[in-house]
């Protein structure tokens, strides 16, 4: 079983990306051959700072590993080290439908609120095609962002295998049950995201426990005081998704503990469970950000192990286009 998932180092990472995908990236690890990139290649459609950039690859490689993930047995990699991505991208794009990439929800999100974009914008989704096919990925954990974008990845393997015979392994998107999709806590109809307008909306790994505490007690709720999903109650929801992702809970072991007591003992609940889980994490970050010759050193490695499966799914792929051997 082949597992890819691949993460921007942009902003500092949040609760969304936690439970959409970096959890369940070191839960992977014991079962899967696990191919985790950190997409710069990605990062770069939207301008970037390049200093910043190359402090936050190291610091993104240095809280995967705090996380959990283990780089003696996932191979952890920058995109941009592995020319293929890129590679790949090319021939992939001359067979992508204009229109099939107009239509991209987060493309049509973020070419109406960048006034100035490039045709990466446009066209990064086949980029991420290329990373999953170049290791002929089984399946993507993923958050629900994602779905459409993992679909077209199939859509572009399924095309190519027809029209060149069998060259990809057609791969699908996995999402957790709970946190596939977790909501902003200042406005819980738009989706957890770094680049969210208000920074009280959006809890981060790295945020000190005062941060966290205080975020939660302003998450925005209703004027009710029955800790229950439900449609009217987004901001509640939204919380209890988060300490049933936090503490393994289920919502309605959740919902029947706080029957009664309003929203203040509930609130303080779900900040202490999201301390709990991030301070470890907190913790061995702390120790290892610093150690860069450490994490350049991994970086290298992990780009070793995956150059050699790129570059065999690139030449497999240059052959059945025609492409004449150099
Ligand atoms: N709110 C979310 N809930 C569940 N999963 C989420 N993911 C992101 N937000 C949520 C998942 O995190 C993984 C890595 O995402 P990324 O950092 O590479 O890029 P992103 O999805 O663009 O993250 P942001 O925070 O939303 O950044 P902006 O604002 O720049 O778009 C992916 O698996 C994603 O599904």
């Amino acid at each position: 079983m082949r597992i890819l998932s691949g993460i921007q180092p942009t902003g500092e990472k949040h609760l969304g990306n936690y439970f959409g995908a970096i959890r369940r990236w070191v839960n992977e690890q014991a079962e899967a051959d696990c191919f985790y990139p950190i997409v710069d290649l990605h990062a770069i459609t939207v301008a970037q700072e390049p200093t910043e950039l190359r402090k936050s690859t190291l610091s993104l490689a240095a809280l995967l590993i705090a996380s959990g993930i283990d780089p003696e047995r996932a191979t952890l990699f920058v995109q941009s080290h592995v020319p293929e991505h890129a590679r790949l991208a090319w021939v992939l794009e001359c067979m992508t439908p204009y229109g099939d990439l107009r239509r991209m929800p987060q493309y049509r999100e973020k070419s109406q609120t960048h006034a100035a974009f490039g045709v990466a914008l446009l066209t990064y989704p086949v980029l991420q095609a290329a990373d999953i096919l170049l290791y002929q990925a089984d399946a993507v954990p993923v958050g629900e962002d994602q779905r459409q974008h993992l679909e077209l990845a199939r859509d572009l393997a399924q095309r190519f295998n027809n029209r060149f015979g069998e060259t990809f392994t057609v791969p699908r998107g996995t999402y957790p049950e709970v946190g596939a999709k977790v909501m902003d806590l200042q406005d819980p109809a738009m989706r957890m995201s770094t680049s969210s307008e208000s920074d009280l909306g959006v809890v981060r790994i790295l945020d000190p426990p005062e941060h966290i505490r205080k975020k939660i007690r302003s998450a925005v709720t209703d004027s009710g005081r029955e800790v229950r999903r439900s449609p009217d109650k987004p901001g509640i929801t939204t919380l209890i998704e988060i300490l049933a992702a936090a503490s393994g809970e289920s919502a309605e072991q959740i919902q029947e503990r706080y029957t009664g007591s309003g929203y203040g003992p509930f609130k303080a609940d779900v900040a202490d469970a999201i301390v709990e889980l991030v301070t470890p994490i907190q913790r061995r970050y702390a120790e290892l950000r610093n150690d860069q010759a450490e994490l350049t050193r991994i970086l290298a490695r992990g780009a070793t192990k995956a150059h050699a499966v790129a570059a065999q799914t690139l030449q497999r792929v240059h052959e059945a286009i025609g492409f004449v051997p150099p």
